[in-house]
């Protein structure tokens, strides 16, 4: 080896190798988001603290990189951080309400007992299942299916995902859905004995298609003053949002709306209380690339960076990275010209008053031809996503996001981006996230620039450790 071909190979990620592309050496495959061992993953499920750990389950294709036969897969922690994964958790039972796949629910803790809630597919019925004290054994509520059919005279087009919450005696429950010919809806339902629902009415309803003709994935927390229900709108968009509001008398007046992601790659976020009294949010990264390289990849799906949840005194909700996270932090680089690589975490903060466009390249080629670039347009309040020339193939989805972001007079602009390999999730002010996907060349693409740097007021980053 030449003295060049050596620096060469030095300077390279150690993922350059002649072994075959395996999900073990995937350049592409995320270091420090949760990704399950191989095959299919999409919406978290079943969130919950229990005994001193957190139980993630997930919505798990056993057969593969692609959606179908739902099952869901199970994976614990103690610091939402590192993860151990365990077998799968609930399949299908053959001849029973949940033949056809078990989809998404939620879990919680009634006299002591995990108790699940989720949606079995025979078509769409609501089901309960007990769990052992470790969540490692799942006994079928005898009664099931709990609710048997969507409200009588009412045409829906979904019928899924409960959401579960305890107001005094009552045990209330969301259920995503949709008007036959309608929009987006979330139907609500209480018990006393969780055996048996009464419907009430719809908690929420869509007043526009365009907000999406299914609302998938409802997660509603009763706060006081200000309470927070957000949907994932299916069709013609697929985004979450959420509205605040009042809930009195069971029910909800919204008075705001707002996006949860406006990348485009966050999906069926599910709200959990931790075991701190933190509301956390977790949402399925799906992918930007093609079924067949999903499948010749062996894996397809990440968890998000759990997010703290916090509704401001002006009735937003912000949503901030779990300091937890910050453990996996390498030695800082305080230098941007120095970071280089493709798994970071970067904290940049810009002048508000003195700059047009500033922003950041992530994943640079050495010839400077492929990058993804965030940038902040002060004169439009735009705070854009561009990933047109994030990769030679127009295999992987090529495009501009942009997410409106207005700034106070004197507030600067401050970035987190977390850079994991293929996946991108940037919190702009805390009130925007956006959350995207990339699949450069592995070797080629390691560089990192700033756009405007007189702008530039602070800078931080920080190597990210595999998790
Ligand atoms: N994913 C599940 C459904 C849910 C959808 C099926 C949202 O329960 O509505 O995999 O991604």
């Amino acid at each position: 080896m030449t003295r060049r071909e050596c620096l060469a190979a030095l300077a390279a990620p150690a993922l350059v190798s002649s072994e075959p592309l395996s999900i073990e050496n995937d350049p592409l495959r995320p270091r420090y988001h949760f990704v399950p061992p191989r095959n299919w993953m999409n919406d978290p499920n079943g969130l919950v603290y229990h005994n001193g750990l957190y139980h993630l389950f997930y919505q798990y294709n056993p057969n593969g990189a692609y959606w179908g036969d739902m099952h869901w897969g199970h994976a614990t922690s103690p610091d939402m951080v590192h993860w151990t994964h365990l077998p799968v958790a609930l399949a299908p039972v053959p001849g029973g309400p949940d033949k056809d796949g078990v989809f998404s629910g939620c879990c919680r803790i009634h006299n002591g007992v995990p108790t699940i809630f989720y949606t079995g597919v025979s078509p769409e019925t609501q089901n309960i299942i007990l769990a052992n004290n470790d969540l490692t054994s799942f006994r079928r509520f005898p009664g099931n299916p709990v609710i048997a059919y969507p409200p009588e005279g009412l045409e829906v087009t979904a019928f899924r995902d409960p959401c579960v919450w305890q107001e005094g005696e009552d045990w209330m429950m969301a259920i995503g859905s949709g008007r036959k010919g309608g929009n987006g809806l979330v139907l609500l339902y209480r018990s006393r004995d969780l055996a048996h629902w009464q419907y009430l009415h719809p908690l929420a309803e869509s007043a526009r298609a365009a907000d999406g003709v299914i609302w998938e994935c409802p997660n509603f927390l009763p706060l006081r003053p200000t309470s927070v229900l957000i949907v994932s709108a299916d069709r013609p968009i697929r985004k979450p949002f959420y509205w605040t509001g009042r809930y009195e008398s069971r029910r909800f007046e919204a008075k705001k709306m707002g996006a949860i992601d406006d990348g485009g790659y966050c999906y069926a976020p599910q709200v959990f209380v931790d075991g701190k009294g933190r509301e956390i949010l977790f949402g399925w990264i799906p992918e930007g690339r093609t079924v067949a390289a999903q499948k010749a990849s062996g894996w397809a799906g990440a968890q998000s960076i759990p997010r703290l949840l916090e509704v401001s005194s002006a009735g937003d909700v912000l949503m901030h990275p779990i300091p937890e996270f910050e453990m996996l932090r390498g030695a800082e680089v305080g230098d941007p010209a120095k970071l280089r690589g493709d798994s970071y975490e970067v904290a940049a903060e810009f002048a508000a008053s003195d700059f047009g466009q500033s922003g950041l390249a992530l994943r640079v080629s050495g010839d400077g031809r492929l990058r993804t670039v965030l940038l902040y347009d002060a004169r439009t309040h735009q705070l854009s996503l561009d990933r047109t020339h994030s990769s030679d193939t127009k295999d992987n989805e090529q495009d501009v996001r942009t997410a409106s972001l207005s700034l106070a007079s004197g507030e600067p602009l401050r970035l987190r981006v977390f850079l994991d390999r293929s996946i991108i999730e940037v919190f702009a002010n805390d009130r925007v996230v956006m959350t995207s996907r990339i699949y450069p060349p592995a070797v080629a693409c390691v560089g990192f620039e700033v756009v405007n740097s007189p702008s530039l007021r602070r800078f931080r980053a920080w190597p990210m450790h595999s998790a």
